[in-house]
């Protein structure tokens, strides 16, 4: 088959891109290529109108890497590799609607996300996008040298920011996801990680910190809280988003090691995702 350049269409001055002439059932290498180039470039894109099954969604996370599964919640049956988020009307529990980079507490965090989407509802349910490599070429030349050495201590539940509480404490309002929360048994929930990453891919340096973030190595609380503080408002400043509508079967891919995200809780209707992660390695 004679192949057709796919169209790559940044959708903000911050970050993003949309991408068009492609079938994500039917990817040929060539084509992976310059996906895999577009996210690199663009740290997050987006597909509309993609009819795929978990196998094809699935097939297609591989060639990003192998599967990171979620410490704290469950799989579906028949795809574990797959987690299924749901919300219902009534439901007031939204997954993800904190600014965070996923698993920042593990001490491997997941490398990309692929987001796939079921169910949206009529309006509302975006998703919002922040590039930490502008937020942290936003920053002053002296504040860059002040935090050039820190490190961030991140944990996987009971974050001080959102009142100490455990996750099947949180999701009480969301009975769909309830169901899902599982004991993490014996694995590392809790990471420190350089607050300035290099992206082993790009070679580039971003702000690394999220909702996960609870402290720096070394200082005490009241030293580092109003800087984490700042740096958390610093890291969303308007110029640095993308915001991405849904309709069912769009498809996200973001790059965790360099974008923030943070699911608008703004809906009271079904909404329904299939979510994989690609494993990732270890931030310096
Ligand atoms: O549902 C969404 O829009 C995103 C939820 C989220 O944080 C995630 O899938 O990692
Ligand atoms: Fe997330």
């Amino acid at each position: 088959m004679l192949h057709r350049p796919i169209q790559v269409k940044p959708i903000s001055g911050g970050l993003g891109a949309e991408i068009e002439g492609v079938d994500l059932s039917t990817l040929d290498d060539t084509a992976f290529a310059e996906i895999n180039q577009a996210f690199l470039d663009h740290q997050v894109i987006f597909f509309r109108d993609q009819d795929i099954t978990p196998e094809q969604q699935l097939n297609l996370a591989l060639r990003f890497g192998d599967i990171h599964y979620h410490p704290y919640m469950l799989g579906m049956d028949d795809h574990p590799e797959i987690l299924e988020i749901i919300k219902e009307p009534g439901e007031t529990y939204t997954f993800g609607a904190a600014w965070h980079t996923d698993q920042m507490f593990n001490p491997s965090p997941a490398k990309a996300t692929m987001l796939y989407a079921k169910e949206t509802p009529a309006v509302g349910g975006d998703t919002m996008f922040s590039s930490m490599y502008k937020a942290y070429e936003g920053l002053s030349d002296a504040m860059k040298a002040m935090l050039k050495d820190v490190k961030t201590f991140n944990v996987g539940d009971r974050f001080k920011n959102m009142g100490g509480g455990s996750r099947a404490e949180r999701y009480a309002g969301n009975k769909s996801m309830a169901g899902k929360v599982r004991d993490p048994g014996n694995q590392i929930t809790e990471a420190h990680h350089p607050l300035f990453r290099t992206h082993p891919e790009t070679g580039r340096t971003g702000l690394y910190i999220g909702s996960h973030t609870q402290g720096f190595e070394g200082m005490r609380a009241e030293e580092a809280d109003p800087i984490i503080d700042y740096l958390r408002r610093h890291s969303i400043r308007p110029e640095y988003l993308c915001r991405f509508r849904w309709e069912p079967g769009s498809m996200a891919i973001w790059d965790n090691r360099c974008v923030q995200h943070y699911a608008v809780p703004d809906y009271n209707e079904r909404r329904r995702m299939h979510r994989i992660t690609i494993a990732g390695d270890v931030p310096y």
